[in-house]
């Protein structure tokens, strides 16, 4: 897990070949290249909130009893099912994988759609009850982000309809308008792991990976912000600390707060002890 490693050399090339700054340096005839931190990218689950086990999880679990099924995602399954991102791919990775027996409808898409739809009613309920918090340090860092003028975005395998829910009911009732993209869920064809969400949102801002930064907590998260060239700051969970985050500009256990210390699990936070727009420009490099 440390950084470096062959996905930050794709980051590198994304890095000095978009549009940057030129600095001669004042003691020398060297020239270094900065790229300006101009956005904040966030992932959704696992990143500004911990809504797998007890979430999505639970409102999969819900969905599946409404429609009579037996089937029970216990926490340990839904480690293994999380391999696959987006609810209605996970359902059918479950068919596929662990329950093979099950005698599939004629018109499956449709089936597993009807499931997911009604799996997103629970979860958007759960986190209308206030049953999700963000995780420690994100509304701190928002805010600071906001008041220093970065351009906030969301780029998420989730639901739509479940980021403006965990938005509104754990950040802020306006905290929609705090980002300037909410790139979600079906908007692209393919998923993370995938490039395409971060590159998507990129695309709706007009702004080149160099100039901004990813929030990721998992494997497949790192792999498609990476992808898309962006340099990467992870926190973990309790379904992702063992996981590969080669290429990660640094692996924290969370995200910090002044009284609630991070520890950092791989690469430098400068003696840091919760991560700041400081230390991101410093992750970033600019
Ligand atoms: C998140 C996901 C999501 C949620 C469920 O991955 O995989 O699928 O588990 O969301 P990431 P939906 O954090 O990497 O974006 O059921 O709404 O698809
Ligand atoms: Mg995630």
């Amino acid at each position: 897990m440390s950084p470096g490693g062959a996905t930050s050399t794709l980051v590198d090339r994304v890095h000095s070949a978009s549009l940057s700054v030129n600095l001669q340096r004042p003691d020398s005839n060297r020239y270094e290249t900065m790229s300006t931190l101009s956005a904040l990218l966030f992932d959704v689950d696992g990143t500004l909130a911990d809504t797998e086990r007890d979430g999505h999880r639970v409102a999969f679990n819900r969905a599946f009893a409404d429609a009579g099924l037996e089937w029970v995602w216990s926490e340990e399954l839904y480690g293994k099912l999380l391999a696959v991102t987006g609810g209605k791919e996970r359902i059918r990775y479950y068919l596929d994988n662990f329950n093979t027996a099950f005698p599939r409808p004629v018109e499956l898409d449709d089936y597993i759609a009807d499931l997911h739809k009604a799996k997103t009613r629970h979860y958007v309920q759960m986190l209308g009850e206030g049953l999700i918090p963000l995780r420690p340090g994100v509304r701190r860092l928002l805010i600071e982000a906001r008041e220093a003028g970065l351009r906030l975005a969301v780029a998420t395998t989730t639901t739509p309809e479940n980021v403006s829910a965990l938005l509104q009911n754990a950040l802020a009732p306006d905290a929609m308008e705090w980002f300037e993209v909410i790139a979600a869920g079906d908007v692209v064809a393919a998923k993370k792991p995938a490039p395409d969400i971060y590159s998507y949102a990129m695309d709706k801002m007009g702004l080149e990976p160099a100039h901004c930064i990813a929030f990721e907590d998992s494997h497949n998260g790192i792999r498609s912000s990476l992808g898309a060239g962006l340099k990467t700051i992870v926190a973990v969970n309790g379904y992702t600390r063992a996981e590969d985050f080669s290429g990660a500009a640094i692996v924290l256990d969370h995200w910090g707060e002044p009284e609630q210390p991070f520890t950092v699990l791989s690469g430098d936070a400068a003696g840091a002890t919760y991560l700041d727009l400081a230390l991101v420009k410093r992750l970033h490099g600019s």
